[in-house]
This record gives C-alpha cells, structure tokens and sequence, in this order.
C-alpha cells in the first residue's frame, strides 16, 4: 500500500465513523417523544372509530365461554346463519368495521382450512361445505364495513401446540390463507389470552401477513407482540381508564399504537348464552362507554353475538339500532358551527363539522373563541386533534366568560383524536378552547358543542 492509499483507506474509516456515528444520533433524535408521528394506515384506523367483533363457533352450542377444544365439529349446526343481519344491526349502531372471530381457543376454524380437520368442513353445517369467513367478509362488504379477522394463538386442540416451533408454523399457514382469501383486512387481531409465558414467532408471522396485507392493522397487547400497530386499553369494561397518549414506551422503544378498547355487548359475555337477556347493556350504559372509548381519543370494539340459529337475537338488534340513533340524536346539532363566530378564516376551519379541514394554532399556547350572538345551552364539548404531524395538546381547558372571568368547564391533558368532555349544564355567549400546553403547533379539526340533555329528552 503507497503513503497516497493508505491516507485515502484512513480518510475513508473517518468518513465511515462519522457517517455512523449520525445514524446514531439521528436514530436517538428519532426517539423524541413528539417526533412519533402515526403511519397513514393508523391515521385512517382512528377516523374509524368504532368496530365490532363477531363470537360464534362451538361455543355457541355448548353455553361456554371458553372451549376446551375436545368438542365435536359435529355441535356446530346453526340452522338460518345470516352474516346480512349481523352487518345491517353493526351498522345501525354506527360501527365502521367488524371482526369475525375465525379461530377461538378452541382451535375450531370457521372457514374451510386445508392445514386441520377440525374445522366448519368437518361439521354438518350445510353438509360441511360452508365457509363463514367468506360469508361474513362478502356480507361487510355488501354493507359498506370494513372487515378483520380474530386467530387465536393459543389453541387447545390443535395437537401441535406444545411445540412452539411446530405450531408457529401451523399457525402462519391459517394466518396466509385467511389473508390471500378473503379481501383486505382493517386488522388483524392477536389475543393475549392463555398465552403467558409463551412466545410465539410473531416476528415472522406478521411479516408473512404483511406482504400480502400491507395496510391491515396489527392488534396486540404490548405484553404479547410489541411491534404491532395498535395496543390494547388493558381491561374489557369498555373504558380508558387514563389520559390516552397514543405514543407509548417500551424501555426505550417509542411507538405510535393507538389503543382499542373491546368490551361485549353482553355483560361479560362474548359467545351468545341462552336466558342472558338480562346481561344486555342498556342505551345508557353504551352511551357512557362510548364516551369513555371513542370520547377518551381510543376505538371501540363492541362484542356481539350470534345465537345457535346463526341470527343476532332481536333484542340485540333493537339495543344497536337504539345506540346508533342515540349517538346519532345526542351529536346532532353542533352550536359551535350552527351558530358560532371565530375570529379569521383559519379559525373557521376548526368549527366548520368537517373533520378534513383544521386550525393551526401557535406554537405553545393558543386559545379558540367561539362567541354566539345569543347564549347558546350546552352539556359537552367533543375536540379533536389532527393527528398526523403527532399529538400536542399537553393540557387544555373548556371555558365560558361569566361574570367578568374565564371560568373553567372541563380541565385535562390529552386531547388526542377525540375528546368528548360532559359537564354540567351550562349557559355562555362566550365560550373558549384553551390550549395552556401544546408540543410544536397544535392541529385542531373540530371544537364542537351539544346539548345532549335537550336531544336525548324525548
Ligand atoms: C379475550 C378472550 O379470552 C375472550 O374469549 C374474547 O375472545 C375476548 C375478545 O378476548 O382475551
């Protein structure tokens, strides 16, 4: 080696070093939390808001909540299945997407799988020939819903089970067919239960998953799979028990996983039980965990489920059509947008009922003043952040100016995709969204106010 190419080899492991050294720094800098922004797919999956999640199979049969995953094909024979009804009475309530259940613990597929016999092909369900998968994805479509489905990792029947490796691989092969056959799919959902302390390859299967389903949206609890795309809230009561920021932290690795919150239909029940009308939730009681999911900036993931006829039982039917026209009656008339004056035109975007128009207020701090040339009678706020430069409203109050002063209506920190805040009966002409602690520029598509006493009064 001359002097001449032993200096350039030297300037070479320089230029190397520095060029390392900023991939370093540029990966630490990226590990802000305010630079976490959402992927276009999730920013998408959060205007959905709301989905539903289907439980039929053996269980159904067999007034169980979870199989053991001996029972016979044989009991699965609902006579009239009609994935028609299931989508119309989703849709009714206002759901945008639903997941059908393909596998539950007890390992009974509900489509034809080519990788095990137990299986709907194995059942005398329209003499094994049916395929409830392709029923319920084509009836989604047909009703204008997105559609998912729910595999089950842990199985307990499928004999390959205790061999991780074994049955990973079992298990990416129903995952492939159920994504190369049926249409895309909103999410994917992984359940958690009965799968401590085991890991599953989740790495390679999602992989597999995502080249053929690269928008579909991955659903985990972060304990199971940290690298999916949306995070379970943590309970099934159908709450955000927390301030609800959409980045969180898994020592060190920061991720944008919004959080989804299921809960059933059916007090603690997610497959259909005979004489359980007395578990059916109340519109009041739906109303109140729409305000603590969709209303705490999370999606809804609402239980339903199909008795052993294969039809959703009337009064389940008549319960999501009420919760639809009551969420429909109570945010009907905004008065912020009805009635509501804002200074300037960008302002305007931010109570203009389009959700695709937004304000950017200044950076840190800003206030939104919505005034009314008569007072207006109000109950509740619904705001919503545009989230996809990331989330900045660090803390916020709901005001109205009474006598002489700002007076505070609802205090807190996230506001997130949408935050519905109910206070006590109020009556202002001036009325304020008060941005006391913002990241960066805060992006705000809708403040938006209702009386939802006065609509829910009839
Ligand atoms: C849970 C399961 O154990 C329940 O049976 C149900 O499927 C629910 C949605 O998730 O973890």
């Amino acid at each position: 080696m001359t002097a001449k190419t032993s200096h350039l080899a030297h300037l070479r492991r320089i230029l190397c070093a520095i060029a390392f050294a900023g991939t370093i720094l540029a990966s630490a800098s990226a590990q802000n939390f305010v630079d976490i922004k959402p992927s276009p797919q999730q920013v998408q999956w959060q205007d959905l808001e709301f989905g539903v999640i289907f439980h039929f199979g053996t269980n159904t049969f067999l007034n169980r909540e979870w199989g053991d995953g001996t029972a016979s094909p044989s009991v699965f024979n609902p006579t009239h299945v009609d994935t028609d009804q299931w989508m119309a009475a989703a849709k009714s309530a206002g759901a945008r997407y639903a997941v059908l259940v393909a596998k539950h613990h007890d390992g009974f597929a509900l489509w034809p799988s080519r990788q095990t016999d137990y299986s709907v092909k194995a059942s005398p369900w329209l003499n094994g020939k049916g395929d409830l998968v392709r029923m319920a994805s084509d009836s989604a479509d047909k009703a204008g819903l997105g559609f998912g489905v729910y595999l089950s990792p842990w199985d307990r029947h499928d004999k390959r089970y205790p061999d991780p490796k074994a049955y990973d691989k079992y298990y990416l092969a129903q995952l492939d067919e159920l994504a190369q056959n049926y249409g895309p799919l909103t999410e994917f959902w992984i359940d958690g239960a009965g799968s401590a302390g085991r890991i599953y390859d989740f790495n390679t299967i999602i992989d597999e998953l995502r080249t053929y389903q690269p928008n579909t949206m991955v659903f985990a609890d972060v304990a199971l799979y940290k690298n999916a795309d949306l995070r379970w809230v943590g309970n099934e009561n159908g709450q955000i028990p927390f301030e609800n920021w959409n980045v969180i932290d898994r020592a060190g690795y920061l991720r944008w996983r919004p959080v989804e919150a299921d809960t059933p239909l059916h007090r603690g029940h997610w497959f259909w039980h005979p004489n359980d009308e007395s578990t059916l939730r109340s519109v009041d009681e739906l109303m109140d965990i729409y305000t603590k999911t969709v209303g705490r900036g999370g999606q809804l993931m609402l239980g339903l489920a199909p008795d052993e006829t294969g039809r959703l039982p009337e009064a389940d039917v008549n319960r999501l059509r009420e919760f639809g026209e009551a969420i429909h009656r109570t945010y009907a008339h905004d008065l912020a947008s009805e009635h509501g004056h804002v200074e300037g035109v960008a302002r305007r975007a931010a109570i203009d009922s389009n959700q695709d128009t937004f304000w950017v207020a200044a950076p840190s701090h800003d206030t939104l003043e919505v005034t009314f040339d008569k007072p207006i009678t109000f109950d509740r706020a619904v705001t919503m952040e545009r989230l996809n430069d990331g989330q900045h409203v660090e803390e916020y109050a709901i005001e109205v100016w009474r006598h002489g002063a700002w007076q505070t209506l609802a205090h807190a920190h996230a506001i997130g995709h949408k935050k519905i805040d109910i206070f006590p009966t109020c009556t202002a002409q001036r009325v304020r969204l008060n941005l006391i602690s913002t990241t960066g520029a805060a992006a705000i598509r809708e403040f938006q106010l209702f009386d939802g006493t006065a609509t829910n009064k009839n």
